[in-house]
């Protein structure tokens, strides 16, 4: 069974993260994540991500160090979030409905409210603390 592998990117700028609203599939359609994707075969995590986020957002990252949190929402499926900075670019909406950079008390209220993809919540407690000494 292959297994698949997602990276995740946790984009802070001006003590903000920068998260995105999902457009499909219809049952995450509407709810905000970190973006990013699937790594394909010969890719590093590293690799991945400047991939997925330059094909989301349109802009160049630098990579930093991944979230201590790994996800494994089932057999064969794991999701990893990485901390980056944008190095270029101003991020677009590529194939997301809406962006929108948070501070702490905005990621809370998002996540209170039912809006976050469920997969990405595990990752919530180390975003607030990032985002408190941002
Ligand atoms: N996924 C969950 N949380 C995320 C990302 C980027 C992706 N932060 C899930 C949604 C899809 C799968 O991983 O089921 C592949 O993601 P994409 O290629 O549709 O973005
Ligand atoms: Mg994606």
């Amino acid at each position: 069974m292959s297994s698949v592998l997602v990276v995740a990117g946790a984009v802070f700028a001006n003590g903000k993260l920068l998260i995105a609203q999902r457009a499909y599939p219809p049952e995450l359609a509407g709810l905000w994540e970190l973006p990013g994707g699937k790594v394909e075969s010969g890719e590093t995590h590293s690799d991945a991500l400047v991939r997925e986020l330059c094909e989301e957002l349109n802009v160049d990252v630098s990579v930093g160090e991944p979230l201590s949190e790994v996800v494994r929402p089932r057999e064969g499926l794991e999701l990893v979030a990485i901390r980056a900075r944008i190095v270029s670019g101003e991020p677009r909406p590529v194939e997301h409905r809406a962006l929108r950079w948070v501070d702490a008390d905005d990621l809370i209220a998002l996540d209170d409210a039912g809006s976050v993809v469920p997969n990405d919540r595990a990752w919530i407690p180390e975003l607030v603390a990032d985002l408190r000494v941002e």
